[in-house]
């Protein structure tokens, strides 16, 4: 009896012993970091209201392992990460889309253009009996389109007769005959390449004009990553000097791409940024320098003299390779009273149509060209960075009459 009460005390003060061991040994480690006291900056503030939930919403910014206090200043044990110093750091460079193609993959963008035009014309042309009304109704769908008085006549008659040698009509002979028809308007002979190889000595030179908002500086931007796609360096040069917003734009599309971009005081003097822009560009052996100007009116003598003033200083380093005209496609007529003026001013030697996306007035593209004996060189199809477009007749048309 009394071993057996022996061995229930010995139990006791032995498993008294452990625990108290266990206990000890648990208030022998650190204790877990406290609940940090800082307020988390880049929490919003924590005002209660009614209706919140008590628990921290889980999308809170999670806080990294620095900025929590470890006690003791213990090291953690996660692999410390380099601070990152926003400023230093350099803006990642994008690789463009390649060039070859585009209008192509973005023809489906010209679909308010198809459904007015192409997809309009065939309809009619396919009726069995084309009287004088259905010829009336051709020429309205072409004017609508902003294709232009002149050749709408031209290719209504065109038409006409080509119906007519042909009899019964069936939907290929009829997609054939337009396809042909259309695309002698839209013309086939033009060199549309923007020149941006001059034959003598680097760099190329490419001035950017047209009215307010048509799309300069995005096109400018665009041509860029166009350029660099290609392989050419290009140097940017920010001769819209009526904001500083303006330069940052541009700025902003070159450093997508990593081109340089020279840019002058606000309000000061957009034909000595030009020049300085073509003389970065040539002691940094540039391939070509893009200059963006500012959007003027046309009507204002005052800027249009200004513009003029911007070229002729730009070719004491030499000529100009390219001076584009942006117009805005959902302009329609008034865009070609604008390319009249611009072309003036400064030879135009090319045009860019932007906002053809959104637009049922692609028609606009023979108009513009018949007004100023000009090609469209490129079309803008969108806001996306690679939405800029080399022009070329073939798919154009293709996309207006659709597969
Ligand atoms: N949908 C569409 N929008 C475009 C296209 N090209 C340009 N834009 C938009 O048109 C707007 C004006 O473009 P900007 O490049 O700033 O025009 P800008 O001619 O430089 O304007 P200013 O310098 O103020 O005269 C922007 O919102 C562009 O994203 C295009 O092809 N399609
Ligand atoms: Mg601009």
């Amino acid at each position: 009896m009394e071993i057996v009460i022996l061995a229930v005390v010995i139990a006791v003060v032995v498993l008294a012993a452990i625990g108290g061991l266990v206990i000890g040994s648990r208030r022998k480690k650190p204790l877990p970091p406290a609940p940090p006291t800082t307020p988390d900056i880049t929490a919003p503030p924590a005002e209660p209201h009614v209706g919140d939930e008590a628990e921290t919403p889980r999308d809170e910014p999670r806080r990294t392992i620095e900025e929590v206090d470890l006690p003791g200043g213990g090291a953690p044990t996660a692999v410390e990460e380099p601070p990152v110093v926003p400023d230093l750091v350099a803006p990642e460079i994008e690789i463009p889309e390649p060039t070859e193609g585009r209008l192509v993959r973005l023809r489906a963008r010209l679909s308010r253009s198809q459904n007015a035009l192409g997809k309009g014309l065939l309809i009619l042309l396919s009726r069995e009996h084309l009287d004088e009304d259905t010829w009336e109704e051709v020429e309205d769908t072409l004017l609508t389109a902003d294709v232009g008085v002149q050749p709408t006549q031209e290719l209504v008659e065109r038409l006409r007769e080509r119906v007519k040698v042909l009899g019964t009509r069936t939907p290929a002979e009829l997609r054939g005959l337009l396809r042909e028809e259309l695309l002698k308007l839209v013309g086939t002979d033009f060199d549309r390449t923007v020149k941006t190889e001059p034959a003598t000595s680097k760099p190329g030179i490419v001035m950017v004009v047209g009215v307010n908002g048509t799309g300069k500086t995005t096109t400018t931007g665009k041509l860029a990553r166009v350029l660099v796609a290609d392989g050419r360096s290009v140097v940017l040069g920010a001769a819209d000097t009526f904001r500083a917003a303006a330069a940052d734009q541009l700025q902003t599309w070159g450093e997508r791409v990593g081109a340089h971009t020279v840019r002058g005081p606000e309000a000061g003097d957009p034909a000595s940024v030009a020049f300085d822009a073509v003389k970065e560009g040539k002691e940094m052996g540039a391939d070509v320098v893009l200059i963006d100007t500012a959007g003027r009116l046309h009507t204002k003598t005052g800027l249009m003299d200004e513009l003029g003033k911007v070229k002729r200083v730009v070719e004491k380093h030499a000529p100009l390779d390219e001076v584009l005209l942006v117009l805005d496609a959902t302009t329609g007529q008034n865009g070609l009273i604008q390319a009249r003026v611009f072309a003036e001013v400064v030879d135009i030697t090319g045009i860019v149509l932007t906002k053809l996306d959104g637009t049922a007035k692609g028609g606009i593209v023979v108009a513009v060209q018949r007004e100023l004996g000009v090609p469209v060189k490129l079309v803008g199809l969108g806001e996306g960075a690679d939405d800029l477009a080399p022009f070329e007749p073939e798919a154009f048309v293709d996309a207006l009459i659709g597969e």
